[in-house]
């Protein structure tokens, strides 16, 4: 039998058969610690069932993986649901950055998901639009409270493997009740006194939506690393500064202090958003230490 992890949990995976519409909890093999593979939620795998009417069996073997993320750690996904607010929690810009790079280094489609979007003012959606201008980032305003900007994600993520990412609170499990119609996932309110949220969700589990779409709810989280980069090939995971970087005086140009830097001024002029800069020479720094010290 052939199935998909969609969930982990206690040294148990949870194995979903879509023709049967059934799940079967199994164990790995030992087969596993001796090659040191860890099975992920995403895996696609092949089982034996060993109790049919307690539906439990036993995974044989996985699969070659599409893709994998490390953060959170999911297997197969080919688009991830970065899903923040602007208000309650506040949006981390800094966090989205750092994430996208991640994203793009691992091969997964992003979508970034502005939630809660009943909250906003229409000055609030043009500040967060004219960041990311130039970006091709898809964007969709979503509010699954009111529910709004429902169909928009459901017909991006359809036929495609996708996770959720971005910090606690910011309605990632909402959504996926919201799209499922089903209270499936277990939700809870932000902390009026910190107004963040609460690590409601402890485990990742992947939802299905329908045939061959599935999304992963996951734990929020408040801080990413960034892949293994050197600081010269940061320019090329900022898609905007791509129709200026080949215009620059300098070949090779990293756009912190050439002259007739072509990024820079465009910068200076508006085409490119200064907070979007910014974001890119903290992390051109933070990846020059990070590789001066390995080199060392
Ligand atoms: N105003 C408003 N509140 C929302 C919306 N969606 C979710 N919320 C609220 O936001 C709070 C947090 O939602 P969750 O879905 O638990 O957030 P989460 O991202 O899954 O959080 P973690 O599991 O902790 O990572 C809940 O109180 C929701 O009711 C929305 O569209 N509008
Ligand atoms: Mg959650
Ligand atoms: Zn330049």
């Amino acid at each position: 039998m052939n199935g998909r992890i969609v969930k982990a949990l206690s040294g148990f995976y949870y194995v979903y058969e879509e023709k049967s519409d059934t799940v079967y909890s199994c164990r790995a093999r030992g087969l596993f610690r001796k090659k040191d593979l860890h099975p992920l939620v995403g895996d696609l795998v092949t089982f034996e069932i060993t109790h049919h009417k307690d539906k439990e069996g036993q995974i044989v073997s996985v699969f070659d993986r599409k893709s994998c993320l490390s953060r959170p750690p999911v297997a197969n996904c080919d688009m991830a649901l970065l899903v923040t607010s602007v208000h309650r929690p506040d949006i981390n810009t800094d966090l989205i950055d750092r994430y996208l790079i991640l994203l793009d280094h691992s091969g997964l489609i992003p979508v970034l998901i502005l939630q809660k979007s009943d909250l906003n003012s229409t000055e609030d959606q043009e500040r967060i639009i004219e960041n990311y201008k130039g970006s091709g980032y898809r964007m969709i305003f979503v509010s699954a409270l009111e529910r709004k900007g429902l169909e928009e994600v459901r017909d991006t993520v359809r036929g495609h493997i996708s996770t959720v990412a971005g910090p606690s609170g910011a309605g990632k499990s909402t959504l996926l009740n919201a799209l499922t119609g089903r209270d499936i996932l277990k939700t809870s309110s932000v902390s009026d006194h910190t107004g963040r949220g609460k690590q409601t969700t402890r485990h990742t589990e992947l939802v299905h939506i329908d045939e061959g779409t599935y999304i992963c709810d996951t734990p929020g989280f408040s801080s990413v690393n960034l892949p293994r980069l050197k600081e010269t090939e940061l320019t090329q995971y900022f898609p905007e500064f791509d129709g200026y970087s080949g215009q620059c005086r300098f070949r090779g140009c990293v756009h912190v202090s050439e002259p007739s830097c072509r990024v820079r001024e465009a910068v200076e002029n508006g085409e490119i958003s200064v907070g979007r800069y910014q974001s890119y020479l903290r992390m051109y720094n933070e990846l020059k230490e990070i590789n001066k010290r390995s080199y060392q």
